[in-house]
Parts: C-alpha cells; sequence; structure tokens
C-alpha cells in the first residue's frame, strides 16, 4: 500500500500539470508515512541491541521511544534539532499556519511539543515545498478541477495498469476493473486537453470515470478504513498537488459538504460529478 501512494505521489507531480503521466523524476519523493500522524513507520535496524525495549515500541511521527527509569519504554516528542538537516528546498513542508518547515521531521516534532494545546490540534502539514503565496482559486476555477482531476486519476490507472507486469502495483480485482477502460477505443487518450474536450467525455464516457474516483478514496481512506478521510488520510494526495495547483485546498474543502470535517464516500464521489446511484462502497477494492 505504502509503495503505492508513492507511486501515485510520483505521478502526481506530472498528472495534473502534464497529462501524460511520467513516473520517477518528480522530487517530492515523500513517502505516504510522512503524513501519517497515526501510525508509525519506524524501521528496525539489525545493530538494535536484542533486550533495547524501544526494539519494535512504535512511536508516531513526531516522537521518539526513550525507557524510563523502569526500563519501560515510551513515546515522548522528539526535540526538532534531532531530526536530520534538510538538504533541499523540496524537503521543506508548509505546515497550516503558513511556516515553513525545514522537513516533515521537524514538522511533526514542533506539532507534538504542541500537544494537548488548541494550536498544536489546528496544526496540520499542509504542503510539500516550502510557504509561498497561493493565489485565490475563483468560482470558473474550481469547476475545471474535478475536470482534470477526474481525467488525471484515470491516467494513473491505465498507467499502473500498463506497467503492472510483475509489480502487482494493482490487485486482480482492480486489474479487471481497469482493463475495461483500457481495452475501451472509445477512451480519450493522456493529453493535453481542453476543458470543453474534458467535459464532453465525462459526458460520453462517464463510467469509466466512476471506478476510478473509486479508487483514490479507497488508496487514501486507510487510518482507519472507514469510508472517511480525515486530513491526515486527505495528505498524501493534497499536499504535493497544493503548490502545483491552487484550487487543491478551496476544492477538497467544499468537498466536506456537511463540514464534519470528514470527507466520506458519498461526499467524494459527488464532488468528482458522479452520481449518487453510482456511489458504491464495493467498488473499492
Ligand atoms: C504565507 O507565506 C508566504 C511566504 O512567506 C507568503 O507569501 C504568503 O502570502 C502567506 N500566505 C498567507 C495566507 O498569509
Ligand atoms: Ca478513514
Ligand atoms: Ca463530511
Amino acid at each position: 500500500m505504502k509503495v503505492w501512494i508513492f507511486f501515485v505521489l510520483l505521478v502526481a507531480g506530472h498528472a495534473m500539470a502534464a497529462p501524460e503521466p511520467e513516473v520517477g523524476t518528480n522530487p517530492v519523493q515523500v513517502e505516504v508515512g510522512d503524513f501519517d500522524e497515526a501510525i508509525d513507520v519506524e524501521e528496525e535496524t539489525v545493530e538494535d541491541i536484542v533486550d533495547n525495549p524501544c526494539l519494535n515500541y512504535h512511536c508516531k511521527k513526531g516522537k521518539v521511544c526513550e525507557v524510563d527509569e523502569g526500563n519501560t519504554p515510551m513515546c515522548v516528542c522528539q526535540d526538532p534539532s534531532t531530526c536530520p538537516p534538510a538538504d533541499a528546498e523540496f524537503e521543506h513542508v508548509c505546515g497550516t499556519d503558513n511556516k515553513t518547515y525545514d522537513s516533515s521531521c521537524h514538522f511533526f516534532a514542533t506539532k507534538c511539543a504542541l500537544e494537548g494545546t488548541k494550536k498544536g490540534h489546528k496544526l496540520h502539514l499542509d504542503y510539500i515545498g516550502p510557504c509561498k503565496y497561493i493565489e485565490t482559486c475563483l468560482d470558473s476555477e474550481l469547476n475545471e478541477f474535478p475536470l482534470r482531476m477526474r481525467d488525471w486519476l484515470k491516467n494513473v490507472l491505465v498507467t499502473l495498469y500498463e506497467r503492472d507486469e510483475d509489480n502487482n502495483l494493482l490487485t486482480e480485482k482492480q486489474k479487471l476493473r481497469v482493463k475495461k477502460i483500457y481495452e475501451n477505443e472509445k477512451r480519450l487518450q493522456a493529453g493535453d486537453h481542453s476543458l470543453d474536450l474534458l467535459a464532453h467525455d465525462f459526458e460520453k464516457n462517464y463510467n469509466m470515470y466512476i471506478f476510478p474516483v473509486h479508487w483514490q478514496f479507497g488508496q487514501l481512506d486507510q487510518h482507519p478504513v472507514d469510508g472517511y478521510l480525515t486530513h491526515t488520510e486527505l495528505a498524501p494526495l493534497r499536499a504535493p498537488l497544493i503548490p502545483m495547483e491552487h484550487c487543491t485546498t478551496r476544492f477538497f474543502e467544499e468537498c466536506d459538504s456537511d463540514s464534519d470535517k470528514y470527507i466520506a464516500l458519498e461526499e467524494w464521489a459527488s464532488c468528482f460529478g458522479l452520481k449518487e446511484q453510482d456511489v458504491d462502497k464495493d467498488l473499492i477494492i
């Protein structure tokens, strides 16, 4: 799972900017773990002493394991100064406080220190890269966003399908679904299409977009798998996109139409233009 959000991220850089998905050249190489406040991604190293109580003791992002006087492991906030220094600008991240942090490690360590405070609760990783001025998203531009995003999701899936040979990027069930899209001769090939053409294609080939929209939701709905996306779950998609697509924030904000801070599958499907009767949680396979 991790590998594949990673893959999608690599594709993300190009996708919406240039519709031909390409892999491997995007500097935004952020693993999904970088956004995960809920689960730990620390790996054990061979040198770890066997009876180190911190071995296999998992702490969430921003915390590290330490033992207390009774040799009991516990998670404590990481001192940001112990984070590996960032060697490039693309490692910087921008917080929802519009402050640039050297790396996601620095961000989560800082957030941890604010735990329990209102400020800490509100602070999230907003996007990848240093904070910058992001243009206001106009209503007319907001409507363009799902047009390009849908087309992009479809192209990402087709690309994954084409490269799947031995990589197992898609499950067998997913492959069956994508195969139908891939083999459909009416499919709009990836390219730099006008918004009119994208809108026209969505109308004409509506069915080809149903699965990609569900698929992306399933990719993100992981912690926990409950049919709702939290801010953290949405981050792997949202964070690399914001610096390139200035409507990203507004789009996902408005997608939460009942403003409960979660994007339910129904809300997600509806903001991508799917009809209510086509929302099907069994498509998340
Ligand atoms: C966030 O910070 C950037 C860079 O410092 C600045 O250009 C931008 O205007 C700020 N945005 C907001 C909403 O304050
Ligand atoms: Ca969830
Ligand atoms: Ca909601």
